[in-house]
């Protein structure tokens, strides 16, 4: 076992890592997701879960290209045949299959999401820099709010163990007790705010509601994914303080008008916090605790509701986009295809943000819509690492995409992956063995060992 690396991190060769998730194999529409206007309102629709994984690696070529520094998260084993025995389903696993696709379809369907895709929500991440040992932490998001994302973190933190792996450089913490009063949703509701990269930053933790005490102002209509107590536990296990954190419960309107976590109505990047005014409960006052505890000025860019409602917010995914750091200073603004078509939101990108008094000064348009019908950007499709130059280096397996990694995982998905699947597919025991074969040989791809229960035995 390794020390803890105790040299401070070198702030100017920082550089910020999106780890884009993989579309799995078995992506499809079964509305699962309550509280998500995108995932209700597709249930039912044909998925192609080849085009899915196309276009997400196609957005994370085009910002590997731009410059921007891309890692890739694997997708999780679906079906879950695990889960549905655990569940009392038994025989073998077209057996399995077969029963709960007659006695349960429902939980079926649960067990084949491939919303581990939503890789922001695979946990929280500390970059060293603010850690007391100067190690990067990560803490996996329980994801207890549905039963099928409350499937994902053990194998989360089997897989950023395995690309994390030098305990000189990173640290895991377990996942949070998984029960509604520490419901954790992970980066979606988790921001940073610093100068460089490299330089301290102050974390912006937005919550749903209080599961002790608390005034009751919560959301009526949906549920709020987030506690506060969840926020101040992944605070605490990652050792940060309160001169380092902020707490600010989301605007509960927003909650029940779709915006189930932070980044669907909000983004921050560097000192940059671009945010809708539906966004914060407490807006002035979460803005001045981000002053008060920032080294830099933060630069606050507000969209009225006047320029977009919350339902083209929430329509647009807007919100959902990434902003990135270029070496000039300047901010690139990812946004999804569904921006350029709402009139609304098109023009407040140009006159409010392009034209506006703040670094942002570039647009770029990806398209995903496979994974927008289920309520999925891309900011939602990955998860922030800011490492050093020494940490990036420290990272285990082929997971840093290059254009051999690109060809490889391009060739990969078009040798596996189905152009179409409905939901009554999904009890086709072929669907099962192809998604095992697929993820077996992405393992060795991806250079990162046993991951997935089947492999382990
Ligand atoms: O948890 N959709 C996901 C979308 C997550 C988006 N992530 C962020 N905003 N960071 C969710 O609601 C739908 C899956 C389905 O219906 O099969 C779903 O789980």
């Amino acid at each position: 076992m390794s020390e803890p690396v105790s040299d401070a991190v070198n702030a100017t060769d920082v550089r910020e890592v999106n780890f884009d998730g993989l579309v799995g194999p078995t992506h499809n529409y079964s509305g699962l997701a309550h509280g998500n206007v995108a995932s209700m309102s597709h249930g039912g629709l044909v998925s192609n879960p080849r085009e899915g994984a196309l276009q997400g690696l196609g957005k994370m070529k085009s910002l590997m290209d731009a410059g921007y520094a891309q890692g890739v998260l694997p997708p999780q084993q679906r079906p879950d045949l695990g889960a549905l025995r655990a569940l009392g389903f038994s025989g073998s696993d077209g057996e399995v299959l077969a029963r709960a696709a007659k006695e349960a379809p429902q939980i079926l369907r649960a067990v084949c999401s491939a919303s581990s895709m939503w890789t922001a929500n695979a946990g929280t991440v500390t970059p060293s820099v603010d850690a007391p040992d100067g190690r990067v932490h990560f803490t996996p998001a329980n994801l207890q709010s549905s039963f099928h994302r409350y499937l994902e973190p053990q194998t989360t933190g089997r897989v950023l163990a395995a690309m994390f792996k030098d305990q000189g450089h990173f640290a895991h913490h377990p996942v949070l007790p998984a029960t509604p009063a520490f419901s954790d949703e992970g980066a979606a509701n988790h921001t940073r705010l610093c100068g460089d990269y490299g330089e301290p930053g102050v974390h912006l933790f937005v919550y749903g509601r209080q599961a002790f005490g608390g005034d009751g102002i919560e959301p009526k209509r949906y549920p709020a994914r987030q506690t506060l107590e969840a926020s101040q536990a992944v605070a605490r296990q990652h050792g940060l303080t309160d001169a380092q954190t902020v707490f600010a419960q989301q605007h509960p309107e927003a909650i029940d008008g779709g915006v189930f976590h932070n980044d669907v109505i909000a983004v921050g990047n560097g000192p940059v916090l671009l945010y809708h005014a539906k966004a914060f409960r407490d807006e002035e006052g979460t803005l001045d605790a981000l002053r008060a505890k920032m080294a830099t000025p933060l630069i606050p860019v507000r969209v009225p509701e006047e320029a977009v409602s919350l339902e083209d917010a929430v329509g647009s995914y807007l919100f959902n986009s990434q902003l990135l750091s270029n070496p000039d200073g300047s901010m690139t603004l990812v946004v999804p295809g569904e921006c350029q078509e709402n009139e609304a939101v098109w023009r407040t990108i140009q006159d409010l943000l392009i034209a506006g008094p703040n670094p942002i000064n570039e647009v770029l348009v990806k398209d995903v819509k496979q994974s927008m019908r289920n309520g999925g950007g891309p900011a939602c499709l990955r998860l922030r690492v800011a490492l050093s130059e020494a940490e990036r280096a420290a990272v285990t397996g082929r997971v840093l995409l290059d254009d051999g990694l690109y060809g490889d995982l391009t060739a990969w998905v078009e040798k596996h992956y189905r152009d179409r699947l409905a939901v009554e597919d999904l009890a086709d025991p072929q669907l099962a063995v192809e998604t095992l074969t697929a993820l077996d040989e992405l393992t060795q791809l991806l250079k990162i060992g046993s991951v997935y229960p089947f492999q382990l035995g």
